[in-house]
């Protein structure tokens, strides 16, 4: 028969790696931004990777430089180039996910000032859950790409 000191200990392990897995565990890399010199929008780039071993979902992006922020996806709709916005991005337990050039990206709408480049600018990505992760975003000149 099981004693109530065991079934307690057994209880808490549980609970504890369950806060554990529930820990945010996504980070992202290379971010940058392609100014648009006499526009008021930019496209942000990154490299997303969910170190954890539960899904993670982004479900918003906030930038202070923006009045506006999305993650838009660009399709090849036979030889035109469009795009569209992404409600939501899942990463899967260990998946990386890059946004670049003709993907994925981050668009600024409404900028509250042309970005310069050198320039860093931070982008608050809003996950499903109420967490969110900071990052910052290095503005690069036209032709450094
Ligand atoms: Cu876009």
């Amino acid at each position: 028969m099981r004693t109530p000191a065991a079934f307690l200990a057994a209880g808490l392990t549980t609970l504890t790696l369950a806060a554990l897995a529930a820990a945010p565990a996504l980070s992202a890399a290379d971010a940058w931004i392609r100014a648009t010199p006499g526009t008021d929008v930019a496209a942000a780039y990154l490299t997303l990777t969910n170190s954890g071993a539960l899904p993670v979902t982004v479900i918003g992006v906030r930038s202070s430089v923006a009045g506006m922020a999305m993650i838009h996806e660009t399709h090849l709709v036979g030889t035109q180039s469009s795009m569209r916005p992404r409600e939501e991005l899942t990463l899967a337990p260990k998946e990386t996910v890059r946004f670049a050039p003709g993907g994925l990206h981050v668009m600024l709408h409404m900028l509250t000032h042309a970005l310069k480049p050198g320039e860093d600018v931070t982008l608050v990505l809003l996950l499903k859950g109420g967490d969110t992760l900071d990052v910052v975003a290095h503005v690069r000149p036209l032709g450094q790409e």
